[in-house]
């Protein structure tokens, strides 16, 4: 990896990887296949593109460690990094949503009053339900969220929704929407950025953006 080049992390095997290494080639980017690398120089533009963790990317972008990331709004909204979203890119879109029980007939969010709710997402769910003032008890696990309420365990679960089958496969549906999310270009504070890097950057963004529009 060339030190001066700038860097790009993207998901390495999940379900952004595939829109971003498109989105980066439409954009005109020149690299070889991902697949077994930990990173790829591109051909035409000084940039190594980095592939890592989803959830360790608002973490490199903010310390420096990576120059810009490619990550989920829903990664960002829970871990609270100071990074800032450039550019929406319209591509990993879904919602943050608390679902229940399909036959629950619960309309109203201070019904859950006093809750069991399993997420993966603890913070934002945390600050949801203290903005409507509902007293919940939350548990966080990291996957399988859909199962907790068919073991007795959960009265509700916050999780991701794309098309809502894996809701309905599991028997629960949207009770309310969080937030909505999608694919974002996030960058860092760039205080420590060579001129030459930073033009560079506005060149890349510049590239994204014309893609976007
Ligand atoms: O290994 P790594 O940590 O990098 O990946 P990961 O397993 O944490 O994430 P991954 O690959 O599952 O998702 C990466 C990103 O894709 C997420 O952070 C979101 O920004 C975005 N995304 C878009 C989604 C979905 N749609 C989605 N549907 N992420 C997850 N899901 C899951 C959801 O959790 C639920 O289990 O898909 C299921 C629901 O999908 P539907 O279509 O049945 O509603
Ligand atoms: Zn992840």
């Amino acid at each position: 990896m060339k030190n001066n080049n700038l860097k790009l992390a993207i998901q390495k095997n999940g379900r952004l990887t595939e829109d971003a290494v498109n989105f980066l080639r439409s954009s005109g980017l020149q690299f070889e296949n991902y697949k077994q690398k930990l990173f790829s120089s591109c051909r035409n533009f000084p940039l190594e593109i980095v592939y890592v963790r989803d959830d360790d990317i608002p973490d490199y972008v903010e310390s420096g460690a990576v120059d810009l990331g490619i990550v989920g709004q829903n990664i960002l909204n829970e871990s609270n990094k100071d990074v800032k979203n450039i550019i929406n890119l319209n591509f990993g879109i879904c919602s943050l949503s608390i679902a229940i029980p399909k036959n629950s007939n619960l309309t109203l969010v201070k019904q859950l009053r006093n809750a069991r709710i399993f997420t993966s997402y603890p913070n934002s769910t945390k600050e949801y339900f203290k903005k409507k003032n509902v007293p919940v008890y939350i548990m966080a696990v990291s996957g399988s969220v859909e199962i907790t309420p068919a073991l007795g365990i959960a009265d509700a679960i916050v999780d991701l929704v794309a098309t809502g089958q894996t809701l309905a496969l599991n028997n629960l549906k949207v009770f309310k929407k969080i937030y909505d999310s999608q694919a974002i270009l996030i960058t860092g504070k760039q205080n420590s950025l060579s001129m030459e890097k930073k033009i560079l950057m506005q060149e890349l963004i510049k590239r994204f953006k014309k893609l976007i529009a």
